[in-house]
């Protein structure tokens, strides 16, 4: 990696006399890994707000992230989920009580209110609320929900302000279903970066989803990176990677009508088979980060059982110890794609007991083995952590 980053840095150079940026240049000049900022600084402020993206700004990220769903009228806006009843005030509304309702989400029922029966101007009434019980909800009822346009021109403004470069990190979600629902969300996608200027590779962009269709529709439309995120569904005692429904493969793979795909796990992407194709048309491979360091249950107090190992009545990551990381990291540089690892968060309970309660000490453990870049929900801890490793070198 060494090596090839000394090439691509000669490409640099050669690039700079053409244009701002090396057409291979990821990380967009920066020396160390980028900082994304998983849904804003949405361990602070609720997640997908414009408030939490310029908070995360302010701190330092390098990339806002905005997760994309499509109103009825056509509209992209910003939520994590279709369904809004978690991070939204749409409860309370009576005039939207006759829009609840149960609906398979990527095959999974759901019940609750969801974007793609509101208009833009209906949604716009609602207000955001934080997701989990144990962050402030001191901010709830205060930001509406973000149309994807909005986060393209914040984006554009403070690169502006600050003299460096904030980009944008887009996610389409449930890309298949939108799609099933005569709501496509890549062109519309295309066309709003199109507007801005920023369908171009040199652009502060990456597009991301789970389903390999997306990108690959992504890729005739646009000339932007692409990230093929690699999802599953939980990490086993013995700290195997658990793949059961619905997170057991991307869900344009579950209905699709080849049965190679439909045969396929998501564990089939970080095979050398599987970076070879993802590299034909994507340019990072993002995977859950437990697929290049994963984390096995242990009795570590000695009482005979393996569970509750820290004694807070809580069974969760605080309670493991880490496993050594795996080649993936190497292997995805080898076949020419960088490596973004999600999801990054300092609460005590997503922190594997090794990190002794320090979130640092997960990131210094990551960047030490040359990934580039995070997705972050706490970017100032992020930005410290990379700092920290800058000195140490
Ligand atoms: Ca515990």
């Amino acid at each position: 990696m060494r090596l090839q980053a000394f090439a691509l840095g000669l490409l640099g150079a050669l690039a700079l006399a053409a244009g701002p940026l090396a057409a291979d240049d990821h990380r967009f000049g920066r020396h160390e890994a980028l900082v994304v900022a998983h849904r804003g600084a949405s361990g602070y402020l609720p997640e997908h707000t414009l408030a939490g993206y310029e908070l995360a700004i302010d701190q330092g990220a390098d990339f806002i992230e905005p997760d994309l769903v499509m109103t009825k009228d056509g509209h992209l806006v910003v939520r994590h989920d279709l369904n809004i009843a978690a991070t939204t005030d749409v409860a309370t509304h009576p005039e939207f009580a006759g829009r609840k309702k149960t609906m398979a989400v990527d095959g999974v029922a759901e019940e609750g209110w969801f974007v793609t029966d509101f208009t833009l101007a209906e949604l716009r009434t609602l207000r955001i609320v934080q997701r989990y019980p144990d962050r402030s909800h001191v901010f709830d009822g205060r930001y509406r929900i973000p149309t994807f346009e909005e986060v393209l021109d914040l984006a554009r403004r403070r690169s502006h302000e600050e003299r460096r470069p904030i980009g944008v990190y887009p996610e389409t979600k449930h890309p298949t279903m939108h799609r099933s629902l005569g709501l496509p969300l890549e062109p519309a996608l295309a066309r709003a970066l199109r507007r801005v200027g920023w369908d171009r590779r040199q652009a502060p962009v990456f597009l991301q989803s789970f389903e390999p269709s997306s990108l690959q529709r992504l890729r005739q439309l646009t000339d932007n990176r692409l990230v093929q995120l690699v999802d599953a569904s939980d990490v086993a005692p013995d700290g195997s990677i658990v793949f059961e429904p619905p997170f057991d493969r991307p869900y344009d793979w579950t209905v699709s009508s080849d049965p190679e795909l439909r045969a396929r796990r998501f564990d089939f992407l970080v095979s050398d088979d599987g970076l070879r194709e993802v590299r034909s048309y994507a340019d990072v491979i993002s995977p859950w980060k437990r697929y290049v360091v994963s984390s096995k249950a242990v009795d570590r107090n000695g009482d005979g059982t393996v569970g509750d190992e820290n004694c807070d009545g809580v069974v969760n990551d605080a309670d493991r110890v880490l496993m050594p990381p795996t080649d993936l990291v190497e292997r995805a540089h080898a076949h020419g794609l960088d490596v973004h690892l999600w999801t990054f968060r300092s609460e005590a309970r997503f922190l594997v007991s090794d990190y002794a309660g320090n979130p640092v000490n997960e990131y210094l453990q990551f960047l030490r083995l040359g990934v580039d870049g995070f997705f972050s929900e706490f970017p100032d801890t992020a930005v410290t952590a990379r700092e920290l490793l800058r000195l140490e070198e």
